[in-house]
């Protein structure tokens, strides 16, 4: 045991009658929810990025965060890390959790140090989960942070960085693949440009679509089952990102011959970046079949950067699983907390909290769409507004030519009629269930 979380026991399901700030009152991990358990539905994973490697600094100042494994530069603290980590799953009762490699090993001094130091931790959490219920929903390389990685990864100029980049995606998928994660996600924080003056796009594009082809070989090189999945995100840090949004994600992978391959992880904060809420991004992926998994945060809607806040928003949350739970739910993914701390929540017993409300926001918004979806109004609603498309005309029509449609609206048979969209009444539908 370390001390880091000594006076906090595991959090229990209290109903949404209790007053103890550290218990569930909505998340009942074992409750069925649409003939499925919660757990089983919402499959919550901690981040490790924000919640253990982060250590309170922003643009404006440094370190806030007091821990027991700081500075995170030796192999002996990056293992009482991982101690507390397992600590906080085991107070949660997190069934998954998600890591970088470097949130997890102190970087070394060369790639074969560094690599040491990875598989000697990735052997350390083995051995903890060996009894524990904790799996790994996805894990990935941080490929934006060491200053090599300035000018892009796959996408740098400098084939060397390409080089580098292909062994650290193998050694993490590596890593994934030993550990059993259901899941290998690639999110590219550098993968743009800061000025188009110094950049050729077009070059760029092709390396990274010839690098996330290399990925999906080696995943059936070596067997590996989980999903592989892009992750996203219209700029921060770089002032733009190929990987904008859910539909140019998915343009990109058809264009590359990998839409059979590749899914999509969705984050909450990234959508409002690209000017879309989270249900877009997800209707979006769930319509070509590329819904993966999600990251579940919320951001700020004034500051314009990515605040990474844990969601406490119930309307958001809920129609974001309605849309899920209408894709068919998230499959081998999860809902992960790509959520961090405010810098000023210093304590052991605020990260605590911090996971306890993520997790009740989200069972509530669960449990909400899910009433929606038994209850089958939006159902209803969809089905009459579009009822027109039902008529054998109608379906002809689509096997027609503009000639035949021409030749029908012209003898004046066809004389559209608008009908109200019913916004409005939808709207207080909605406000029914959340
Ligand atoms: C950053 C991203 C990152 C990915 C994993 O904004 O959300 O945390 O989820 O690299
Ligand atoms: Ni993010
Ligand atoms: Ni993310």
């Amino acid at each position: 045991m370390t001390q880091f979380f000594a006076d906090i026991a595991p959090i229990t399901y209290q109903g949404p009658e209790t007053t103890n700030a550290l218990a569930f009152r909505h998340y009942n991990p074992d409750e069925v929810v649409l003939g499925k358990r919660m757990e089983d539905h919402l499959r919550f994973a901690v981040a490790y990025w924000h919640s253990f490697a982060w250590e309170g600094g922003d643009p404006f100042g440094g370190q806030t965060f007091e821990r027991p494994w700081h500075p995170q530069d030796q192999m002996d603290r990056a293992k009482i890390k991982a101690d507390a980590a397992f600590e906080m799953f085991d107070i949660l009762g997190q069934p998954y959790f998600c890591w970088h490699d470097a949130d997890i090993r102190p970087e070394g001094a060369d790639f074969s140090e560094s690599l040491r130091n990875f598989e000697e931790i990735i052997d350390y959490f083995l051995a903890k989960m060996e009894t524990r219920k904790t799996k790994l929903l996805w894990g990935t390389a941080n490929m934006f942070s060491h200053r090599r990685w300035m000018s892009g990864a796959s996408t740098n100029p400098d084939p060397d960085v390409f080089a580098y980049s292909a062994a650290t995606v193998k050694t993490c998928m590596d890593a994934t693949h030993k550990m059993g994660g259901e899941n290998y996600v690639l999110w590219g924080g550098r993968e743009g440009y800061e000025t188009l003056l110094n950049t050729d796009l077009g070059r760029e594009l092709d390396h990274m679509g010839r690098f996330l082809n290399m990925v999906v070989e080696y995943k059936h090189k070596i067997g590996f089952k989980g999903t592989i999945l892009v992750e996203p995100k219209p700029q921060e840090p770089s002032k733009h990102q190929y990987d904008f949004d859910a539909a140019t994600c998915i343009g990109f992978l058809r264009k590359y011959g990998l839409e059979g391959e590749v899914k999509l992880n969705l984050e909450q904060g990234h959508a409002i970046l690209a000017g879309h809420s989270f249900e877009h991004e997800v209707a979006v992926a769930a319509a070509d079949g590329m819904l993966g998994s999600i990251d579940m945060n919320r951001n700020d809607y004034q500051s314009g950067w990515d605040t990474d806040q844990f969601p406490n928003n119930v309307p958001e949350v809920a129609l974001t699983y309605y849309h899920i739970l209408r894709a068919g739910g998230l499959g081998k993914g999860g809902t992960n907390f790509d959520a961090k701390l405010r810098r000023q929540s210093l304590d052991a017993e605020d990260l605590i909290a911090a996971h306890v409300g993520g997790m009740d926001i989200c069972a509530r918004g669960l449990k909400a769409a899910a009433a929606m979806v038994e209850d089958g109004g939006l159902d209803t609603a969809l089905r009459e507004r579009y009822a027109g498309w039902d008529s054998n005309d109608a379906q002809e029509m689509l096997n027609s030519d503009f000639d035949a449609i021409f030749a029908g609206v012209l003898s004046g048979q066809i004389n559209p009629q608008p009908k109200s969209g019913r916004q409005e009444i939808l709207e207080n539908y909605v406000n029914r269930f959340v």
